[in-house]
């Protein structure tokens, strides 16, 4: 607190600049100075209150890329100054306004756009500043998009001058794939903007974009834990691709295999590689077995595989969709780590995936 009151008295002396010259300043520093004009000291504003408390938890941020902005310093004087440095789960590394080269004019508004992979319900941000305490963001809107065409605004916000912990902004919960942080100011009051990190607040399983498989008739079991060849309607793995909610895969529970329990997994084989947003399930109609968690992996060659995210599916008989990064392949295995009734075995009806042209 003594140091934040201290930036405070000298900021409002006009006798004064915001740097210490006893102090060597950073490189960036040093550029920005050269390229700047004299600017009149900032008016000292109220810090007005964010909207909310965040609804939801932390995303994984594993698959989200940044869907635009508006510059970024790409001359290698910042670590990293690129975009992509506010996704990289890393504090040290940030983005930072333009300020060399064609793009050295660049000024408020600055904006963001990140692209979540999948649709989320999203009740707020989670925002980190520059570590260095240069270039605090101050106040800036946030819009969503569905599409990265159109956005719509969900409210105006600010962040704490010389709080370099992650500060949290809530609104109402809103489906989105995308959003687009605007800058319109920073704390010194100049038009360079710098951010560390950006995460959202989510809720629910994200759904995919793109279509859903029409014609699975390709479509083959590649492999699965175990699988129950009588008494049940079906049993067998191959009723998960069957287009029957009624028919089910169940886990072993007779014979030989009798003794299987979690984790069971079905891997699937699409018959070509796709563009795989997402997978779509039916839990055996009754909920007897209703499976849990699950882990979602996919693959191009059946030997490699990649998980894309861990999830939990409903208690509910309806249709649900999980959605995820976009990501070529060919096969994709559905990893069950538990059941609602915590038994060993697990049963499931339909297993469909949405793909991305
Ligand atoms: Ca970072
Ligand atoms: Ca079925």
């Amino acid at each position: 607190m003594a140091l934040l009151f201290g930036i405070i008295l000298v900021s409002c002396d006009p006798d004064q600049t915001l740097y210490n010259p006893d102090e060597v300043p950073l490189i960036d520093e040093l550029q920005e100075q050269a390229e700047e004009e004299p600017e009149e000291e900032p008016e000292e504003e109220p810090e007005e209150e964010n909207s909310g408390e965040p609804t939801g938890d932390l995303a994984d941020t594993s698959g989200w890329s940044i869907a635009g902005f508006s510059s970024e310093e790409a001359s290698g004087g910042e670590d990293t100054g690129l975009a992509d440095a506010i996704i990289d789960g890393n504090i040290d590394t940030y983005w930072h306004s333009c300020y060399s080269g064609d793009c050295g004019d660049a000024e408020h508004p600055h904006t963001l756009t990140v692209d979540m992979g999948a649709i989320y319900g999203m009740g707020g941000l989670e925002l980190v500043q520059r570590q260095s305490g240069s270039r605090q963001v101050n106040e800036f809107d946030v819009e969503v998009s569905l599409d990265n065409e159109t956005f719509t605004p969900v409210g105006s916000f600010t962040l704490e001058d010389g709080n370099l912990e992650p500060q949290a902004i809530g609104f109402d919960v809103v489906s989105a794939q995308y959003f687009k942080i605007i800058i319109n100011s920073t704390h010194d009051g100049d038009r360079f903007a710098a951010l560390a990190e950006v995460n959202a607040y989510v809720s629910g399983n994200p759904q995919p974009s793109g279509t859903l498989v029409e014609d699975r008739s390709e479509w083959v079991i590649a492999d699965v834990s175990s699988e129950q060849e009588s008494g049940e309607t079906t049993g067998l793995a191959t009723a998960v691709l069957d287009g029957d909610v009624e028919t089910y895969w169940h886990s072993c529970y007779s014979g030989e295999c009798a003794d299987s329990a979690y984790p069971h997994q079905i891997t699937i084989d699409m018959g070509s590689e796709v563009n795989l947003s997402g997978l779509q399930f039916a839990q055996r109609q009754t909920l007897s077995r209703a499976v849990n968690e699950i882990t979602i992996e996919i693959s191009t060659d059946n030997e490699t595989f990649i998980a894309v995210g861990e999830f939990m599916l409903e208690e509910i008989p309806d249709l649900q969709a999980i959605g995820f990064s976009a990501t070529t392949a060919r096969y994709v295995r559905v990893i069950m780590n538990s059941s609602y009734d915590t038994d060993r075995f697990a049963a499931m009806a339909e297993i469909n995936a949405y793909i991305q042209n």
